[in-house]
């Protein structure tokens, strides 16, 4: 009997034209043990190309993990060809730290970036990022959009805060969506939030062409075709569906209605076992009405579907290029989105929404095809998981680990939890909040404790909304995640 989850899943999968069993479970049990061991071992040596896909913003909402609403098929055609892992968690749930902790391979305490403006390159000088590995083995590299940390919308068209040591080539898109933030309705209007933390939207009037991310597909197209004879990694950074989300109004037109869009159904006394520090925002959906919630959350599956659909474009451009059988396809997100979850929207949490990121790595040669992993798995896995792929040297001291074994068998055994982090207060009254994920529970401590504590149970409670952490029969559990918890800071440096 599948769930009804698990059908849209295979529906999705199986219209790709691939076969997919029905869950990560199913392929627990089918699994011979050893198997992947074997695998792993039959290394390829061969120089693959990387297409290293970041998207903005982007949370697991998406047609090949389940959801019920949200149009994806090209995301889902990606998913089709290698393995999709529906538990991958991000570092720190907010674009500059969480993208220096996958870049460099290192955990935030060793990067020591928790905000927008400061730059690794001026706490850990001569780290070695990914993209580098690759330039110093004779690759490629370029980068179109949003790689490194920048401000969505204002820095569209600069290279915000990039670093110049992983490029070969950089290309900077801009579009019709920069000349249009004055037309958007502006949820935050009232209280003159930034645009690029705004709930926000513009149902456009374009082309498809004329938008930023199309221009990043556009850019992407060319470099692939200009440097498909010799080894690259090539960056292609989605901007959509960060906010503001402008895109042509088709795209909000492939969904029902605002008052006919779901808006999530928590308890009413959710936020009561809630400790303070957990919640970024303390007035639930900002004191927004049902209907706003119910348009930005359309508004926010558009802009989705307009970045699947540029997405499109770049698999498309592979297959005519006959690249797709030796470049490495990574599809990632940088943190999640909470769309209304705990009366929560954006980021900057712990909880499951906002700590998980969409990952798809589509790898030739790998034994898996059109399979989701349940494993827990962290974007700064992707560092080693790439050099391992392409038999190259990572450098000493990378936190992560290949997942190599899991793009043969996604359900292969794997015991290593997720930490995600993040920053509260400012200056002196600043103080960490460190998360640890395993398959089973999420634990979250605020200052040590000393600002609160969550647990919460994923095989009972997946929407995180019974708090056990004070709960004496949990102690076992909550003894055995604080012993895990240490080492979200990484080793010494
Ligand atoms: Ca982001
Ligand atoms: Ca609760």
């Amino acid at each position: 009997m599948l769930t009804r989850r698990e059908f849209v899943r295979m529906g999705c999968l199986a219209a790709a034209g691939r076969f997919v069993l029905p869950s990560g479970a199913a392929l627990a049990r089918a699994a011979p043990a050893g198997a992947a061991a074997a695998a792993a071992g039959a290394a390829d040596k061969k120089k693959y190309n990387v297409l290293f896909i970041a998207v903005d913003d982007l949370n697991n909402a998406l047609g090949c993990f389940g959801h019920p609403v949200v149009k994806s098929p090209h995301t889902d055609r990606l998913a089709a060809r290698g393995v999709a892992f529906e538990h991958c968690y991000c570092q720190f749930p907010l674009c500059s730290p969480s993208r220096t902790s996958l870049f460099t391979g290192l955990r935030p305490d060793r990067t020591r970036v928790y905000d927008l403006k400061t730059h690794f390159r001026d706490t850990i000088p001569d780290v070695v990022t990914l993209p580098q590995v690759f330039r110093r083995n004779g690759y490629f590299a370029a980068r179109v959009g949003k790689l490194y940390h920048y401000g969505v919308p204002s820095d569209i068209g600069t290279s915000g805060l990039d670093d110049a040591k992983s490029w070969d080539e950089v290309v900077n898109p801009r579009g019709r969506d920069k000349d249009e933030e004055g037309k958007v309705t502006n949820l935050h209007a009232a209280v003159s939030k930034g645009l690029g933390a705004a709930l926000a939207w513009y149902e456009s009037e374009g082309a498809d062409d004329e938008y930023t991310d199309a221009k990043v597909a556009a850019e992407t197209i060319r470099l692939m075709e200009a440097h498909k004879d010799k080894p690259f990694f090539l960056g292609c950074g989605f901007y959509r569906p960060h906010v503001p989300w402008i895109v042509p109004k088709k795209y909000f037109d492939l969904y029902p209605a605002p008052e006919r869009i779901e808006l999530p159904k928590d308890p009413p006394d959710d936020r009561s076992d809630i400790p303070a520090a957990a919640l970024p925002v303390k007035q639930p959906n900002y004191g927004f009405s049902d209907l706003d919630c119910r348009k930005a959350t359309r508004a926010y599956f558009a802009s989705i579907s307009y970045m699947d659909a540029q997405l499109g474009r770049v698999l498309d451009a592979l297959d005519r290029l006959g690249l797709a059988d030796r470049t490495i396809v990574v599809f990632w997100g940088d943190n999640g989105y909470h769309l209304g979850e705990h009366g929560l929207w954006q980021k900057m949490s712990l909880f499951e929404e906002s700590a998980r990121v969409p990952l798809i790595i589509a790898a030739p040669g790998a034994k898996a095809r059109g399979r989701i992993s349940p494993r827990i798995v962290e974007t700064l896995d992707l560092y080693p998981t790439l050099t391992d792929l392409c038999g190259l040297a990572p450098p000493d001291g990378l936190a992560g680990a290949s997942l190599r074994p899991l793009l043969d068998d996604p359900a292969a055994a794997w015991n290593r939890p997720a930490y995600t982090q993040l920053r509260r207060g400012a200056a002196q009254n600043a103080f960490m909040g460190y998360s640890v994920r395993t398959e089973r529970w999420r634990y979250t401590e605020y200052d040590g404790g000393k600002q609160g504590a969550e647990l919460y149970d994923h095989q009972r409670d997946p929407r995180e909304l019974t708090n056990l952490a004070n709960e004496p029969r949990y102690a076992d559990a909550v003894a055995e995640m604080k012993r895990l918890l240490p080492a979200a800071r990484g080793s010494p440096a």
